[in-house]
């Protein structure tokens, strides 16, 4: 049950901090790029799908857990599956963003519009780099999400790599890389080290590539996640490249040229703070999107009409669940209390004893 509940809020609290990052390259990227949105009904749409389906998802968490039928695993990964759509769109309207940006400034052709965007930029390049990362994380989402071939990347070393890519990368790269505009904006102050700032988004880049490559790799062959010294000697391991120790020494590098980024990142925001020097303040204006509000639907405004539907959702995929432990708790313990005689003998040790306590550890997990 506290499992149950806890991924019911664990899922959601994935967005306070996707969202976010998700507003800083709606907002941000274009402006950066060259001006504007692409598409402010798309948007929108991108924003209540979130609305409905954030919270019905959680049990793609628990796909290896006892006490849920599969039916309602299946419920959250169609749920999921669906809640893969607001990053696909959002992927589509910033690059689309991006694109109209760079033809503006005299980009052409079918790819070379990519060499026309603001690369010298740290926040651009930061943000662009993150959301890259974000799109190799959503295809590893969908693996997780899969109910059965969760079954081989569940609790390995793949699931802390999907982590750093999603969490640990397109949000926290994209909040430094915001920070690099945002600060000198708050404080007046101009950046300190802007072609080092540029350097430390690419070092937390490569340094991600490296670590989450070999946490993927190593999932894949079954290493663990949370697992400091898993003894790998004594067997012999076969895998499609590479060896465990190359693995180690990939996560290794990786994470010294995370935490040297880290390093950097957090003495170039210190300094800025007490420069002297002063940057012109941005008009705080956002440029409007090529496709406007007045495109949009109205429904696409109703609040109260997504939010009813996100909460029957909510209690379509949750309610059964629930009531599913409930009851397989009441079976147990009126089977725990059928178990014949020990209790009056006092006996320890007693089959019926083993048998409770056994009972007991299942009641428990389900509590
Ligand atoms: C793109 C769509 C995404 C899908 C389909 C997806 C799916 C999943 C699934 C099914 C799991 C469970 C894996 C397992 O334990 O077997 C998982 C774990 C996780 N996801 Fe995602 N995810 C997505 C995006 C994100 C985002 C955007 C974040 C963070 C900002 C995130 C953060 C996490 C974290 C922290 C875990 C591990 C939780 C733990 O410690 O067990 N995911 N994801
Ligand atoms: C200097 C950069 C970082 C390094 C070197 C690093 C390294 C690691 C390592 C080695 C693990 C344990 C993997 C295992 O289960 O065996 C881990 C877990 C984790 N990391 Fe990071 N990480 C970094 C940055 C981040 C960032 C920026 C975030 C999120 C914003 C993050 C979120 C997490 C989470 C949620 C876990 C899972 C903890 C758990 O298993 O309960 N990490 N990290
Ligand atoms: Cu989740």
């Amino acid at each position: 049950m506290q499992l149950l509940l806890f991924w019911y809020s664990g899922h959601p609290i994935v967005y306070f901090w996707l969202l976010p990052a998700y507003l800083l390259w709606y907002i941000l990227l274009p402006k950066l790029a060259g001006e504007r949105l692409f598409s402010d009904p798309l948007a929108r749409v991108v924003f209540i799908l979130f609305v409905l389906l954030s919270t019905p998802v959680g049990i793609h968490h628990q796909y290896l857990d006892p006490g849920i039928s599969e039916g309602f695993k299946f419920i959250a990964m169609t749920n999921t599956m669906f809640l893969l759509l607001p990053s696909l769109l959002t992927a589509f309207t910033v690059v689309a963003s991006m694109e109209h940006g760079a033809r503006q400034r005299g980009g052409e052709g079918y790819f070379s519009w990519l060499t026309a965007l603001p690369w010298r930029d740290p926040a651009f390049t930061g943000m662009a780099l993150a959301g890259l990362v974000f799109a190799f994380g959503g295809f590893t989402g969908i693996v997780n999400a899969g109910m059965n071939i969760n079954y081989l990347v569940h609790n390995s070393l793949w699931v802390p790599g999907h982590i750093h890519t999603q969490v640990g990368t397109a949000v926290a790269l994209t909040f430094m890389a915001g920070s690099y505009w945002l600060v000198p904006q708050l404080t007046g102050n101009r950046l300190v080290g802007r072609r080092i700032a540029l350097v430390q988004v690419v070092l937390w880049f490569v340094g991600i590539v490296f670590m989450t490559n070999s946490m993927y790799r190593g999932g894949l062959i079954g290493m663990p996640r949370r697992t400091a010294e898993p003894e790998y000697q004594g067997f012999d391991y076969e895998i499609a490249a590479g060896s465990i120790g190359e693995l180690n020494a990939q996560l290794a590098i990786g994470g010294v040229l995370l935490f040297v980024s880290t390093v950097v990142f957090l003495a170039i925001v210190f300094l800025t703070l007490f420069n002297a020097d002063s940057e012109p303040v941005d008009d705080g204006t956002i440029p409007p999107p090529l496709s406007g509000p007045d495109d949009s639907p109205r429904v696409l405004d109703n609040l109260k009409l997504w939010v009813a539907i996100a909460l029957a959702l909510i209690v379509f995929a949750y309610a059964f669940p629930l009531r599913e432990h409930r009851l397989e708790r009441r079976a147990l313990r009126s089977r725990y209390r059928s178990v014949p005689g020990d209790r009056r003998s006092g006996a320890r040790g007693s089959a019926g004893d083993r048998c409770r306590q056994r009972y007991g550890a299942v009641a428990r997990s389900l509590e």
